[in-house]
């Protein structure tokens, strides 16, 4: 029979990708699903068609035991979330709800679904949970690269929101049993990102401006440092931690930081444009406390899991531009959310 899945988050970039894979390898997949008239469901169905959908909210404990019940999963990937950081000074109760507390709802969704009580029972291993742990929970790093055993020290309600969660899914573990792990995965970008999120803000910029339709591209701190990957890649690392003989968590990324900076001029060089003539820096845009540099140590997701990434920075960044040239051109939807600038 095959194994089913359960994912939150469907309608987000991480939520498409790992729906896209899991299929690939056979699994029924279901992707809980919030609101009346989501607007993004209808276009998660356009792009994964054979993506069942089950409705739910992470901010109601009772939808998520349904949700379970009905789909039965053996893999549940929580993957829901506020993933916005400066959304999260804003509405910072929101995402403690949705962002901690959501973990503490699933986390009971499946305990209370699978019997699971304290000291653990034979059924507490089966339903595997992964929870998308993040690289902000390191924050202000006490050391660089950072690895599992890096202290945490977030810079963000959204940052606290996801240690959170962090330390729940281990306490769970210990407490119950349970199959619960964490991925601490660091930025990971695709032409699915959402508009908001900085490299997504540039290949639009770029190709915008390439096209003659803008004139300036503006940013906050381009002196952040972040550790870039693909998100094709990391959710096979989310796939491949539920799949592990023990539950562990693993930080995910490539090793390697670049600036904002080196961004804007990989995405500019690819449209053959100088960046200095069009970005101008914005203090409004600046974070009230921001992360400096994240820069993974993935060493022990490479020996135990035999994870690697596959798709380089500048790669990842052409990627980008190219498929909103395209997407420009074609006169196609980025998908923006004006209300950020
Ligand atoms: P996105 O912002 O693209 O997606 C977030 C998802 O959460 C959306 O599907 C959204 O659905 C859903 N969601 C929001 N609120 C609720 C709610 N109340 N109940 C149920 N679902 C809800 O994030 P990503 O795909 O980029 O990231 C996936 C996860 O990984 C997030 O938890 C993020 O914090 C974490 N993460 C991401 C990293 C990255 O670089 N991408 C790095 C490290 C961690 P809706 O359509 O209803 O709004
Ligand atoms: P981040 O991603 O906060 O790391 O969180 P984001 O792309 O928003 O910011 C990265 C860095 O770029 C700087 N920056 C700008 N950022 C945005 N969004 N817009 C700008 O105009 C801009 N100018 C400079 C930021 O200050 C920051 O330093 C992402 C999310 O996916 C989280 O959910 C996830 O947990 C982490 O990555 C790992």
């Amino acid at each position: 029979m095959a194994r089913r899945a359960l994912i939150t988050g469907i309608t987000g970039q991480d939520g498409s990708y790992l729906a896209e894979h899991l299929l690939e390898q056979g699994y029924e997949v279901w992707g809980l699903a919030r609101g009346q008239a989501n607007p993004r469901v209808s276009r998660m169905r356009r792009l994964l068609a054979d993506v069942q959908v089950v409705r739910g909210d992470l901010l109601d404990q009772g939808s998520l035991i349904s949700a379970v019940e009905r789909v039965q999963p053996d893999e549940v990937y929580n993957l829901g979330a506020i993933s916005f950081v400066p959304m999260s000074w804003e509405q910072a109760e929101l995402t403690a709800e949705v962002t901690g507390m959501g973990v503490l709802r699933m986390l009971e969704a499946i305990r209370v679904c699978s019997g699971v009580s304290r000291g653990g029972t034979g059924a507490a291993g089966q339903i595997r949970f992964y929870q998308a742990s993040s690289s902000e929970m390191f924050g202000q790093v006490s050391e660089t690269p950072q690895n599992e055993r890096t202290a945490f020290h977030p810079r963000s309600p959204y940052g606290v929101a996801k240690a959170y969660g962090h330390f729940l899914t281990q306490n769970y573990r210990e407490s119950y049993g349970m199959f619960a792990v964490s991925g601490i995965l660091f930025n990971h970008e695709s032409p699915r990102r959402g508009a908001e999120f900085v490299t997504r803000k540039v290949s639009l910029g770029a190709a915008r401006i390439k096209l003659g339709l803008a004139t300036e591209l503006r940013l906050g701190n381009l002196e952040a440092r972040r550790d870039w990957g693909f998100a094709g890649d990391y959710v096979k690392a989310m796939h491949l931690m539920l799949q592990a003989g023990n539950p562990e968590d693993y930080v995910i990324g490539t090793g390697r930081m670049k600036s904002v900076r080196e961004l804007v001029e990989a995405a500019f060089n690819a449209v053959g444009l100088d960046w200095e003539r069009y970005v101008v820096t914005d203090q409004t845009l600046h974070r009230p406390a921001e992360v400096d540099l994240l820069c993974a140590e993935p060493k022990k997701a490479r020996t135990q899991l035999g994870w690697e990434p596959r798709v380089a920075f500048d790669e990842l960044v052409a990627m980008m531009v190219e498929s909103d040239l395209r997407l420009l051109t074609d006169g196609g939807d980025p998908h923006e959310d004006s209300s950020w600038p």
